[in-house]
């Protein structure tokens, strides 16, 4: 309860994308009550009518003015995260695509949500930064590589 109105508890679907350059992906310190401080994909919430692809091209260009390759995009894998621990708990079904900047994107992201990130750049997959976002943490640590064969 919250203002006398009951709130549902559903999961939710978050899209996230491996944005790769090379072995190098690219990451952004969290600003949020989930996972403050933490390293993090470029994503967000899956909207009404949106394909995965879509999300992931449109939250990138959100967060930092870049243009993945549509084309290109190709889904990794699925994970289920509970942020029980949360003040306001959350529970996220996590959509992990991959994919590459377009044709003629100069790599250079702008932090354009400064409340929510202090700031994107390229971490060579070898050498990541931390403290990571827990549902990537969690990836890595089952030795998870998102980078092809
Ligand atoms: P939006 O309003 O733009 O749709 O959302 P956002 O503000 O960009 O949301 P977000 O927190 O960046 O992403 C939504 C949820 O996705 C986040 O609360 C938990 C889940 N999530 C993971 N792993 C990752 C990740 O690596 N990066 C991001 N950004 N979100 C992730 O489970
Ligand atoms: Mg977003
Ligand atoms: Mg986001």
């Amino acid at each position: 309860m919250e203002n006398g109105k009951t709130i549902a508890l559903v999961p939710r679907v978050a899209v996230v994308v491996f944005l790769l350059r090379g072995k190098a992906v690219l990451l952004g310190r969290r600003r949020s009550s989930v996972g403050d401080s933490t390293f993090a994909l470029p994503g967000g919430h899956l909207e009404f009518g949106e394909s995965f692809e879509e999300c992931a091209a449109r939250e990138l260009k959100e967060e930092t003015g870049m243009d993945i390759d549509k084309k290109k995009m190709e889904l990794l894998t699925v994970t289920n995260n509970v942020f029980s621990e949360e003040p306001k708990p959350s529970h996220y079904v996590t959509v992990f695509m991959r994919g590459v900047l377009a044709d003629g994107d100069d790599h250079l992201p702008q932090n354009l949500e400064p409340t929510k990130c202090d700031g994107w750049d390229w971490y060579d997959w070898a050498n990541l930064p931390e403290p990571l976002f827990w549902p990537l943490e969690k990836m890595v640590k089952s030795g998870f590589n998102p980078l092809p064969n």
